[in-house]
């Protein structure tokens, strides 16, 4: 399954992985790099010291190439964003907003620069400004999301920018992948389907809950104040809905989930941790590892599309 995001990546399957924060980390990018897919690193909140330390775990991993996620709402995304430049990094996603007033060192340092988008709009935006692809997100993902459904996003997209385009929400098996590259996709972005990986360091009970999910089991949060959540149904969530109902500020509420995620992720807090994962979790029912997991996705997507 060739593609000009797998000869840009130099990666033998058009499948990346998800910069999703705490569980994105150097055993589970290392071990979808050597599966043949792209792994990333989530930069997520954490300190550029911390990401560096990430980064070169990694490369102890594989000798395949990775990527690093950027997350720029990140008090440290600024520390990030040269970290990865010295660390010799070639590929960087981002999420979260707008990498423009990156791009001009990342660029210097020949580095392929892939921001996550959830508008045509951005898109185009960030192919003026040198981005090799994009990743256009619908928002069925998991985590922070867009307004537009995958389906409606990725064509127009498509449409929009010459450059490669991955799609990524509600994406797991190789049906999606195949439905992607119907849409004019050149990958796929997957996150939800990796946290249960065996690799993944994600916490059993985070595991069983998403393998446990039914298709109507995730919940947004946050759209009172502009940063809407996808995350499985539970206590917080449901006390964090309640909150917005009554009117609370965003900062009562960004306090409240302050530690949440990794609550969920490290310690199994599956009551009053974020559970972050996407519409397709109810499609996700088996622990694998990821050369498991993405052999299977790409023998479906190649039978479907008869290659
Ligand atoms: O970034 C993600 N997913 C994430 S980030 C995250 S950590 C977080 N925690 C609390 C609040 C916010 C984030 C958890 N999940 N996906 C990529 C993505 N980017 N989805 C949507 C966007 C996006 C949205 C608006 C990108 C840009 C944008 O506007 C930027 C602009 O300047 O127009």
């Amino acid at each position: 399954m060739k593609t000009r995001i797998t000869e840009l990546l130099g990666i033998q399957y058009p499948i990346i992985q998800g910069g999703m924060a705490w569980v994105a980390e150097h055993n589970l990018a290392a071990a979808v790099s050597n599966a043949g897919g792209l792994g990333l690193i989530g930069g997520a909140n954490a300190p550029g010291e911390a990401v560096r330390e990430e980064i070169r775990r990694a490369k102890e991993l594989t000798d395949k190439p990775f990527g690093v996620n950027v997350m720029l709402l990140s008090p440290h995304a600024e520390d990030v964003a040269k970290v990865v430049v010295e660390e010799g990094i070639q590929v960087i996603t981002t999420g979260a907003g707008s990498p423009e007033k990156y791009m001009g060192m990342w660029k210097e340092a020949g580095i392929k620069v892939i921001p996550v988008v959830a508008s045509v709009a951005l898109a185009r935006r960030m192919e003026r400004c040198g981005a090799a692809a994009v990743v256009a997100e619908g928002c069925e993902s998991g985590g922070h999301i867009g307004e537009l459904t995958t389906m409606a996003l990725v064509p127009q997209v498509v449409d929009a920018v010459g450059i490669p385009v991955i799609a990524a929400g509600g994406i797991a098996d190789g049906r999606g992948l195949a439905a992607a590259i119907m849409l004019g996709a050149e990958a796929a972005q997957i996150g939800t389907r990796f946290v249960v990986a065996d690799e993944s360091i994600a916490s059993d009970a985070y595991k069983e809950k998403i393998i446990k999910a039914s298709d109507i089991d995730s919940q947004v949060t946050g759209r009172s104040h502009g940063h809407p959540i996808r995350q499985i149904r539970n206590q917080m969530s449901r006390e964090y809905l309640k909150k917005e109902r009554e009117g609370a500020s965003f900062e009562e509420l960004e306090y409240m989930t302050l530690g949440a995620l990794r609550r969920a992720v490290m310690e199994g807090d599956v009551v009053t941790g974020t559970l972050m994962a996407g519409q397709i979790a109810g499609m996700i029912h088996k622990r694998e590892s990821c050369k498991e997991m993405i052999q299977e996705i790409i023998n479906k997507a190649e039978q479907l599309l008869g290659r």
